[in-house]
């Protein structure tokens, strides 16, 4: 049996396998990826489900009349021949496969097993047998939720403690991810990451169901008090650590990524509703979220001593407005999964 070698990894021209690579943050990770690391070969693997769209590839897939760089396969990451036959030929995999939504969650879990329990083993499978690098990506909803006065923040030492069938999945996953590499000497990473915003997020999530609503002239919907914190990160920045643990990182260990961005889900209303000439008190409050966590923080030091990531975008209004922007000009995108998404949250009330 391999043991696991701690060091750094530096990685030249290589075959990456993305996966769940055409949903919001794997899209913008294969586009991110082309852009500063031209001399990777990157191949896509998504089951396609409500929550990927193809067209977030488009710049790179030539039958959307993209340059063609990028292969897509649509197949589910618990697909063991498949998976088996796509590590075999890459050199590291970066899996971001899941579902993802807290709301469905509750509302059907088996979807939440399947992908991100037996699919995360069927791959650490793949990965054990093929001797490949694995990057895996979490959330940092596995550790629970902290009170709004609490001075800590998650760091990568806090025990897991997940609420929804959701966090529980994905703690499910990070601890067989960490197993394979005790157990079995995988040569792997995990980061758990802080909430994202930015182009190409399903309009099911916060943000862009409220930049969505204003842009049709319905109220935003804030759960509850609206008095939860998350602590926002622009896509592009947590796909930058990605790259940053990948090439950077020590193998075998845990990364927390976050870009100090703690926020209120009401100031976050109420920034939007400026961004978009709307008054401040334009918005509804529905029934809260079961069991809906409180407060998230992440505490990136051991990142940032580690490796040279910096974020971008130090501020989230600016991030916001560019998140506005991009939705206001990418309709095509979005309309037909917001009539969906809507119908399924007047069924839940929210
Ligand atoms: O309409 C809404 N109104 C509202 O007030 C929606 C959709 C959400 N909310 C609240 C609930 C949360 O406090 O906004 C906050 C953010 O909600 P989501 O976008 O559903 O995200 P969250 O539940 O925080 O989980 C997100 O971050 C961690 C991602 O969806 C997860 O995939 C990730 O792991």
């Amino acid at each position: 049996m391999a043991a696991t070698v701690a060091g750094f990894v530096i990685l030249g021209p290589m075959r990456v396998l993305v996966t769940g690579g055409a949903g919001f943050i794997g899209s913008n990770f294969v586009l991110r990826a082309r852009e500063t690391r031209p001399d990777w070969t990157l191949t896509v693997i998504d089951s396609m489900t409500y929550a990927a769209n193809r067209h977030s590839l488009a710049p790179v897939l030539s039958e959307l009349g993209g340059d063609g760089s990028v292969r897509l396969v649509e197949g589910s990451v618990a697909d063991a021949a498949l998976v088996d036959g796509l590590v075999a030929d890459h050199d590291v995999v970066v899996h971001f496969a899941a579902e993802s939504h807290n709301d469905n969650s509750l509302d059907s879990p088996w979807p939440f097993v399947e992908s991100n329990v037996v699919g995360t083993f069927t791959l650490l499978e793949a990965i054990r047998k093929h001797g490949k690098r694995l990057h895996h990506i979490s959330t940092d909803e596995v550790y629970g939720d902290l009170e709004l006065d609490d001075p800590e923040r998650f760091t990568e030492r806090t025990p897991v403690n997940p609420s929804s069938p959701y966090s529980a999945t994905k703690a499910g996953a990070d601890l067989l991810v960490r197993a394979w590499i005790r157990s079995f000497g995988i040569d792997a990473t995990v980061s758990n990451c802080s909430n994202n915003y930015g182009p190409r997020q399903h309009v099911e999530k916060f943000i862009p169901r409220q930049i969505t609503n204003i842009l049709d002239g319905v109220k935003p919907k804030v759960y509850g008090s609206g008095l939860n914190v998350r602590d926002w990160i622009h896509v592009d920045d947590h796909n930058d650590a990605v790259i940053a643990i990948l090439e950077q990182g020590r193998l075998g260990e845990t990364y927390l990524i976050g870009a100090d961005g703690e926020r209120n889900n009401l100031d976050i209303v109420r920034m939007l509703l400026e961004i978009m000439g709307k008054p401040a008190d334009w918005f509804d409050h529905v029934d809260d979220r079961p069991g809906h966590d409180l407060r998230y923080a992440i505490d990136s030091s051991k990142l940032r001593a580690e490796t040279d990531w910096r974020p971008r975008y130090g501020d989230v209004r600016a991030g916001l407005e560019a998140t506005v922007e991009w939705y206001a000009a990418n309709r095509d995108w979005w309309e037909a999964a917001k009539v969906e998404s809507e119908r399924t949250y007047a069924r839940l009330g929210r």
